[in-house]
């Protein structure tokens, strides 16, 4: 597999208990290439920035983006593309990452999707949780089928042959990142993750899916809301209306 070249970005709200391995393995899956690590904080208060800032000030592959979030509940897609924007500014990486912090993603599945887009000419391979192949472990029934139920519903709405839109863990060329700042976000929640979607089937781009293994978290606790699982449905549901009405069209 030839070297990866890719910028990744982490939102992280109190992830102390799991930064540390996700660094230590992003080095040894990736460190034979060249890589930054966007760190994106909305406030942590369990140690998670002065954690990173120790980090970041030894290993200079590492930067932290701190802000403050905007209101209660997961506000992870305000945070993925604020990293987006930064990595875009800040280095010039071929390919971007979106890694959550938890230990959901695994990095070598970084330099797997890389190898994937090179070999298939692809702008966008989503790590697919709803593939042939496609492993979850530890994941609650009840969210499992939340998320099945999800997925479903945009897939009738929006594009049938993609099947994972609401996993973030996606790599993708950097002119597909540059592509999502030309476009103001509807949500900051992860709805947003729905709207990287939709502006790149607006624009034409090649997207493929391959298998995951997704592995629920560990350590910390879900910084999802039962407000966040309401609200998502529903925005959701205007994104693909969106979609539908060429919004995010050139
Ligand atoms: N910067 C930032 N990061 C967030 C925010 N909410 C969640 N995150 C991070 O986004 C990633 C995904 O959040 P999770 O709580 O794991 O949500 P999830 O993976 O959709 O749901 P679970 O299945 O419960 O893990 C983690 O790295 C979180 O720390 C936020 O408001 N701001
Ligand atoms: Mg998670």
């Amino acid at each position: 597999m030839s070297p990866v070249d890719v910028g990744i970005c982490v939102p992280v709200l109190n992830e102390r208990a799991a930064l540390g391995a996700l660094f230590d393995d992003i080095e040894l899956r990736l460190g034979g290439g060249r890589y930054t690590v966007c760190v994106v904080d909305d406030g942590s208060t369990d140690g998670t920035v002065e954690f990173v800032e120790e980090r970041a000030r030894r290993d200079p592959r590492i930067a932290l983006l701190k802000r403050r979030k905007s209101g209660p509940g997961c506000r992870r897609g305000a945070a993925t593309r604020a990293g987006v924007e930064w990595l875009l500014a800040h280095t010039d990486h071929a390919f971007f990452s979106d890694v959550d912090a938890d230990g959901a993603h695994r990095p070598e599945e970084v330099a797997e999707g890389v190898a994937l887009a090179l070999s298939a000419g692809a702008d966008v391979v989503i790590a697919s949780k709803y593939v042939p192949g496609a492993v979850v472990t530890g994941r609650p029934l009840a969210r499992r089928a939340g998320s099945r139920a999800y997925n479903l519903m945009l897939r009738a709405l929006m594009e049938w042959r993609i099947r994972d839109y609401s996993n973030s863990f996606r790599v993708y060329r950097r002119a597909a990142a540059a592509l999502l700042l030309r476009y103001d976000a509807i949500y900051d929640t992860p709805v947003y993750l729905i709207e990287m979607v939709a502006i790149w089937l607006s624009h034409g781009l090649r997207i493929v899916e391959r298998p995951t293994l997704y592995v629920e978290r560990q350590s910390g606790a879900s910084k999802v809301i039962a407000t966040d699982f309401l609200r998502g449905a529903a925005g959701a549901a205007r994104v693909a209306a969106a979609y539908r009405l060429g919004r995010f069209r050139p």
